[in-house]
């Protein structure tokens, strides 16, 4: 008999303009690697790990979205699952962090409501390229009431932190109907196949 091998599924987003590291993120946090080759990603993508918080083993689908402009139709239809998004800009590219405004309406365009949200501005290794100065990115995360960071998927620099914050907040808010590790509700994954009635409004 398998045994249940998570309490919990999170599903999580990458979202940013190409080329700030979206992909380099999630490999990094995923499978501890990082490469300097750019393989643009097309359309749309996904990794799964699971992580223990609070005691819980969290399965996180994080989804790995194309920052591309013509894949903009696609990417945002996954928007609206997601529990916790991320959105990454570039310190060294000032246009990353002026399309900041621009990602924020998709989320509030395509996303829930109660969505969690993270800015990071990644490649924080690269110092002498920096055209972005941390203050600037607190400040207009301060100004959207959400999270920063600031990390390195080629140096190892908060990115753990950064996807463990983001599914820590998700758990924060988690109906905490269930008491004790037997009544832990295993949400379904996705499969639509389910005939019983949809529990939540
Ligand atoms: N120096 C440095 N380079 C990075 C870092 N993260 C990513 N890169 C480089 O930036 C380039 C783009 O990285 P990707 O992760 O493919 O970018 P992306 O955001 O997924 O781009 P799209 O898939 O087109 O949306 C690659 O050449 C990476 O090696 C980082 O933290 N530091
Ligand atoms: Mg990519």
């Amino acid at each position: 008999m398998a045994k249940k091998t998570y309490d919990l599924l999170f599903k999580l987003l990458l979202i940013g303009d190409s080329g700030v590291g979206k992909t380099c993120l999630l490999f990094r946090f995923s499978d501890d690697t990082f490469s300097t080759t750019f393989i643009s990603t097309i359309g749309i993508d996904f990794k799964i790990k699971t992580v223990e918080l609070n005691g819980k083993k969290i399965k996180l689908q994080i989804w790995d979205t194309a920052g591309q402009e013509r894949f903009h139709t696609i990417t945002t239809s996954y928007y609206r699952g997601a529990m916790g998004i991320m959105l990454v800009y570039d310190i060294t590219q000032e246009k990353t962090f002026d399309n900041i405004a621009k990602w924020l309406r998709n989320i509030q365009e395509h996303a829930n409501e109660d969505v969690e949200k993270m800015l990071l501005g990644n490649k924080c290794d690269m110092e002498d390229k920096r055209m972005i100065n941390k203050d600037r990115g607190e400040s207009i995360a301060k100004e959207n009431g959400i999270k920063f960071l600031e990390t390195s998927a080629k140096a190892n620099i908060n990115v753990e932190q950064a996807f463990m914050t983001l599914a820590a907040d998700i758990l924060k808010k988690y109906p905490q109907r269930e008491t004790g590790s037997s009544g832990v509700v295993k949400p379904d994954e996705g499969s639509s196949s389910g005939s019983g009635p949809k529990c939540c409004p």
